[in-house]
This record gives C-alpha cells, sequence and structure tokens, in this order.
C-alpha cells in the first residue's frame, strides 16, 4: 500500500508559547527574537505581528521600524524545549516511525494506522486535538503520500489548517506554487530559476531533466522529481539519536572563565573532526557542566543551518556556555554535543528551504 505521512508544524512556535503562558499578550503581535535592537534578530513572530510585515530571521531593528508597538521578547529556549518533548511523546503515541525535524515539526509515517474507517485526515485531526489537549497550542499538519508534499500540504493552510495533497490535486498545487516556496529551492536558487523565466512549478515542469541538471547539477534531478510530485516516504527515525559529543573533566574544580572557554572551543573542534569523519552535520548544539556537587546543567540551542565547523560549534557553545554558567559557582566538567545530525551532502539547504 502506498505510504501515508503526516507533517505536523506547531503555528508561530515560540511566540503562540509565550501568548500562551502571558495571558496579556494575547491577540497583540509578539516578536521572539535575540538581544539588542542593535543585533538580533528575530527568531519568529505572533500572526498580529506578521502582518506588519515581520518575520523569522529579521533583524530585530528593522522589525522595530515596522511594528513599533509590537511585545518584543527573549526566547525562553527550556519551556520550548519542554513543548517540544510533550508533542514528540503525542507523536510517538500514534507511530514508531516519527523523524524530528526542529522543536516544533515532525514527519510521522502514520500508513498502518488507515483502513477504510479511518482516514489519513481523520488521524491527523486526533494529533492536533491531542496536542491542543496537552500543551494548550495549536498547530497545522499535512497529509500526502511522501515526505515533501506532506511538508507543503501543512504550510498551506496555517494556522490551525489540516490539508491533504492526493493524486487528485497535487499537480494542480505544485504547478500554482511560486518557485521560491518550491521545496529545495532557497534564494539563491530562486534568483538563477527567475533568470532562466522559471517562476513557478508549471515553468519548472516546463523542463527537461538534462537541462535542470545542467543547470543546477545533481539538485536538478530532484527539483525535475518534485516538479511532478515524486519524492521519498522513507523516514530518517533515527536522525533524533545521532549525536556526537565530547567533554573533559578537570582534576580539581575549576572556575576561571577564560581557561574554560579554552578547553570549550578545543572540544568543539573535536566534535567538528568527528562530524567531519562521518559527513554529518547537525542542528543542536548542547552545553553541558557539571558544578562542584556533581549537579550537571545544560543547555541547548537550535542552528539556523546544518553545522559541522569547529569555528561555528564553538559560537553556540560560547553563548550557551554564558547563559548556564553561574559566575560564582567552580564545576568540574565541561562538554558540547551536536544533534539532530544529517548527512553533510544535504547541509546547504536548510529546514526552511523545503517550505
Ligand atoms: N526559528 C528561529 N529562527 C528562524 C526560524 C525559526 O529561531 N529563522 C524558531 C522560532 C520558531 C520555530 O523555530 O517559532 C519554528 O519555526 P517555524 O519555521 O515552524 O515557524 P513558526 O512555528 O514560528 O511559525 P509557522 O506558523 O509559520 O510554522
Ligand atoms: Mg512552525
Amino acid at each position: 500500500m502506498e505510504k501515508r505521512i503526516i507533517h505536523i508544524d506547531m503555528d508561530a512556535f515560540y511566540a503562540q508559547i509565550e501568548q500562551r503562558d502571558h495571558p496579556d499578550y494575547r491577540g497583540k503581535p509578539v516578536i521572539v527574537g535575540g538581544r539588542s535592537q542593535s543585533r538580533g534578530v528575530v527568531a519568529t513572530a505572533s500572526y498580529e505581528a506578521r502582518k506588519f510585515g515581520v518575520h523569522s530571521a529579521m533583524p530585530t531593528r528593522t522589525a522595530y521600524k515596522l511594528c513599533p508597538d509590537g511585545i518584543y521578547v527573549r526566547p525562553r529556549f527550556d519551556v520550548y524545549k519542554s513543548v517540544s518533548k510533550e508533542i514528540m511523546d503525542v507523536f510517538l503515541s500514534y507511530s514508531e516511525l516519527v523523524e524530528p525535524l526542529s522543536l516544533d515539526e515532525a514527519y510521522l509515517d502514520i500508513t498502518h494506522l488507515v483502513s477504510r474507517e479511518r482516514t489519513a485526515k481523520s488521524v491527523a485531526l486526533n494529533i492536533q486535538r491531542d496536542i491542543f489537549e496537552k500543551t494548550h497550542l495549536t498547530s497545522s499538519s499535512g497529509i500526502s503520500y511522501n515526505k515533501y508534499l506532506a511538508k507543503i500540504a501543512s504550510g498551506m493552510n496555517k494556522p490551525k489548517g489540516t490539508t491533504v495533497i492526493h493524486h487528485g490535486n497535487v499537480m494542480e498545487i505544485l504547478k500554482a506554487m511560486p518557485i521560491g516556496k518550491f521545496p529545495g529551492v532557497g534564494r539563491v536558487t530562486e534568483e538563477k530559476m527567475k533568470s532562466l523565466k522559471i517562476f513557478n512549478g508549471e515553468d519548472l515542469h516546463g523542463w527537461d531533466e538534462a537541462d535542470l541538471v545542467r543547470e543546477f547539477g545533481k539538485r536538478g534531478s530532484s527539483l525535475y522529481r518534485k516538479a511532478r510530485g515524486i519524492g521519498t516516504s522513507e523516514l530518517n527515525v533515527d536522525r533524533v539519536r545521532k549525536s556526537v559529543g565530547k567533554e573533559t573533566t578537570f582534576d580539581h574544580d575549576v572556575n576561571d572563565d577564560e581557561y574554560i572557554l579554552k578547553v570549550l572551543e578545543e572540544l568543539s573542534h573535536k566534535v567538528s573532526e568527528n562530524l567531519d569523519r562521518r559527513q554529518f552535520a547537525g542542528r543542536v548544539v548542547t552545553v553541558k557542566l557539571k558544578t562542584h556537587d556533581y549537579k550537571t546543567h545544560t543547555k541547548q540551542m537550535m542552528t539556523t543551518n546544518p553545522i559541522f565547523k569547529g569555528d561555528e560549534i564553538f559560537h553556540y557553545a560560547y553563548n550557551l556556555y554564558h547563559e548556564v554558567k553561574e559566575p560564582e559557582e567552580p564545576i568540574r566538567l565541561i562538554g558540547v554535543t551536536v544533534s539532530h545530525l544529517e548527512e553533510r551532502s544535504y547541509r546547504n539547504l536548510t529546514i526552511y528551504d523545503f517550505l
């Protein structure tokens, strides 16, 4: 039987959590972002804020100009992470075949749950209902016969959407899709596509595979197939378990930031070497430390792109260290881990390129 894949993606994830936890933020433009007006970028914005043109990855300074009366808040990664775990538990109660893509989205293979009495759409609705009951947060889902179509579908009717792409509507949807929204087309590819007069899925569909390969290399073949609704339905189920970490135990308690950071930098480069050997890149960096009283503290962060270079890992580790380390508390162990790994061949594509 053909597979049934659901892609679930939480609506305005960080911002919705902030609105849930602060009732006075509800119905208002909420912008979750990094640091100051001068340096930070927007992690996400509530749907109310999006009306002003504010979106993820925009400099916070630009957001202030577009939406001066917005509510600007710093991210609370611990909370987002624990919500993410709750969502994951819901997924796992439906299927063992779950492939998380980030804190707020995952693919589920629910082929085994579908029968004459039970449609894939009803399963998706149940999952969304369970997520809401457990977390009081809304999500959107997409249902299809392969992964990338399910992902396209979940984005089609956000927020609170449930959308099915089937053999009857797939070509109509793909043909109408602007090329920049096409899965696998990032900003650079989009520009090149436009210069070749490929503006939507229909234009793409008109190209021969050989010509696409000539222009776009290996990705050309994949785009050729994607223009036709063809893609993989195999989930990468152990991506989440894969991680590479290194740690060091000091032979006495230390509290010298400069020294600890030097060690952390070395560890970051060792993790990088290991990732390099295995041709992996990862999306989550975790810093762990143990204080003198043997208590373990960890902090993790999602990266914008899959990373593997020592300097990049250290950049995140450096920031995380400053978030988790108490100035007065000496530590006896420090470690850094990169997880949510994927094969390097995909590293130029971010998850956002797939939307
Ligand atoms: N995120 C981030 N930086 C980005 C994009 C996203 O930090 N450039 C974080 C904040 C988001 C979360 O990841 O809340 C999930 O990303 P999504 O792309 O799923 O965006 P949202 O869930 O915020 O909104 P949507 O309703 O469009 O899914
Ligand atoms: Mg989301």
